[in-house]
C-alpha cells in the first residue's frame, strides 16, 4: 500500500490545549518505520494549516473561525490525498475529522462509491453548533458529516454520509441533545455493555460484511478515549470503562484483514498528559495492527 502521513497540528476543537503536539509525538514513536517495516510505501506529507478565514469569534463556540478554516484545508487535502494512496490524518483533536469525512467522502461520491465511517470513540460527537453545551466543536463532527442543519459557518457538506453508514463502537459517554437527535437516525451504535456483552467481533463483522456488499469506502476514526483511561491516559476527556488493548488491536486486525478500509484518522492525543510516550506508542502499534502487523510477530523491543 502507498500511506500518506498527514500531521494536524489542530487544536482548536476544545479548550484544553495539547493536541496540536500529536503529530510530532506520533513520529517521535516512529508510526512511518512501524508502516514501512510492514511492507508499505509510507510518504510524510508533513503539516497541513489551516485557510485563512474572515469569521468574527462567537459567543458560544470556541474557536469557530480557526476551526471553519482547518475544515476547509483538510477536507481538500483530503480528498486530494485520496486519490493517491491510503491518508492517515494525525491529530489534532477531532473536530479535524469535520475535514476528513468530508473530504474523503466528496472523493467517494465522484467515484460512484458511497463512503461509510467506523467512529470509534467514548462519544458520539454528534452534536450542532445549536446543541453543544460546551461550545467545542470537537463534539460536532458526525453530526456535520452526516449532514445534520446547523453549520451555517461551516464550508456546505456536498456529500453527506448516510447515517446509516455510520457505525460506532466504543460508547459510554452521551450528551442528552446527542441521544435524542441520534435516536431516529439509522446511525449504528454499539455502547461498552453491548461489547462487554457480546463481544466486539460480532458488531464489527456486520459492518465490515455491508462495506463489503456495498463495495464502499471505508473511513476510520480512532479516538485516544475509545481506548480505556487506565491504558491511554493521554486524552483530555477521560472516561473510565473503556476498550481493552486486545479489543482495539483486535478491531484494527479484523479491519486489515477486511482489507476495505481506506483512511483513518488518530485523534486526540494530547502528549502534555501522557506516561513516557505509553499512549502515543500504543496509537502506533494499533495503526501498525490495522496496516498488517499480526501478534505473533510483533517486535519484542522498543526502537526508542
Ligand atoms: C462532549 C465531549 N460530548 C462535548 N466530546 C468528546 O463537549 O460535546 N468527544 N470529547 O470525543
Ligand atoms: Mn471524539
Ligand atoms: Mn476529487
Ligand atoms: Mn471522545
Amino acid at each position: 500500500k502507498t500511506i500518506l502521513l498527514l500531521g494536524v497540528p489542530m487544536d482548536s476543537g476544545k479548550r484544553r490545549a495539547g493536541c496540536l503536539m500529536g503529530p510530532d509525538a506520533y513520529r517521535t514513536a516512529r508510526l512511518p518505520d512501524a508502516l514501512r517495516d510492514l511492507g508499505h510505501r509510507v510518504e510524510d506529507l508533513g503539516n497541513v494549516a489551516p485557510d485563512a478565514v474572515d469569521l468574527p469569534e462567537h459567543d458560544h463556540l470556541f474557536a469557530l473561525p480557526e476551526t471553519v478554516g482547518w475544515t476547509q484545508a483538510l477536507a481538500r487535502e483530503a480528498e486530494a490525498a485520496m486519490a493517491r494512496g491510503t491518508p492517515i490524518f494525525m491529530g489534532g483533536d477531532h473536530a479535524l475529522s469535520m475535514g476528513t469525512v468530508t473530504g474523503v467522502a466528496r472523493h467517494a461520491v465522484e467515484a460512484g462509491r458511497p463512503q461509510f465511517v467506523l467512529w470509534l470513540d467514548a462519544h458520539t460527537d454528534f452534536h450542532t453548533p445549536q446543541t453543544t453545551g460546551s461550545g467545542n466543536l470537537h463534539g460536532t463532527p458526525v453530526g456535520y458529516a452526516t449532514g445534520r442543519d446547523g453549520f451555517d459557518a461551516f464550508p456546505p457538506v456536498t456529500a453527506p454520509v448516510r447515517p446509516e453508514n455510520v457505525c460506532m463502537i466504543g460508547l459510554r459517554s452521551v450528551d442528552a441533545a446527542e441521544r435524542a437527535a441520534i435516536e431516529g437516525t439509522g446511525v449504528r451504535r454499539y455502547d461498552m455493555r453491548a461489547i462487554d456483552e457480546d463481544g466486539i467481533r460480532r458488531p464489527l463483522a456486520a459492518f465490515l460484511a455491508d462495506v463489503a456488499q456495498a463495495g464502499g469506502a471505508l473511513h476510520v476514526s480512532l479516538d485516544v478515549d475509545f481506548l480505556d483511561p487506565a491504558v491511554a491516559p493521554a486524552v483530555g476527556t477521560t472516561v473510565p470503562g473503556g476498550a481493552t488493548v486486545r479489543e482495539a488491536h483486535l478491531v484494527m486486525e479484523m479491519l486489515n484483514d477486511s482489507g476495505l478500509m481506506t483512511s483513518l484518522d488518530l485523534v486526540e492525543l494530547n502528549p502534555m498528559l501522557d506516561e513516557r510516550g505509553r499512549t502515543a506508542q500504543l496509537m502506533v502499534d494499533l495503526a501498525a495492527s490495522a496496516f498488517g502487523r499480526k501478534v505473533f510477530d510483533r517486535p519484542t523491543q522498543r526502537m526508542y
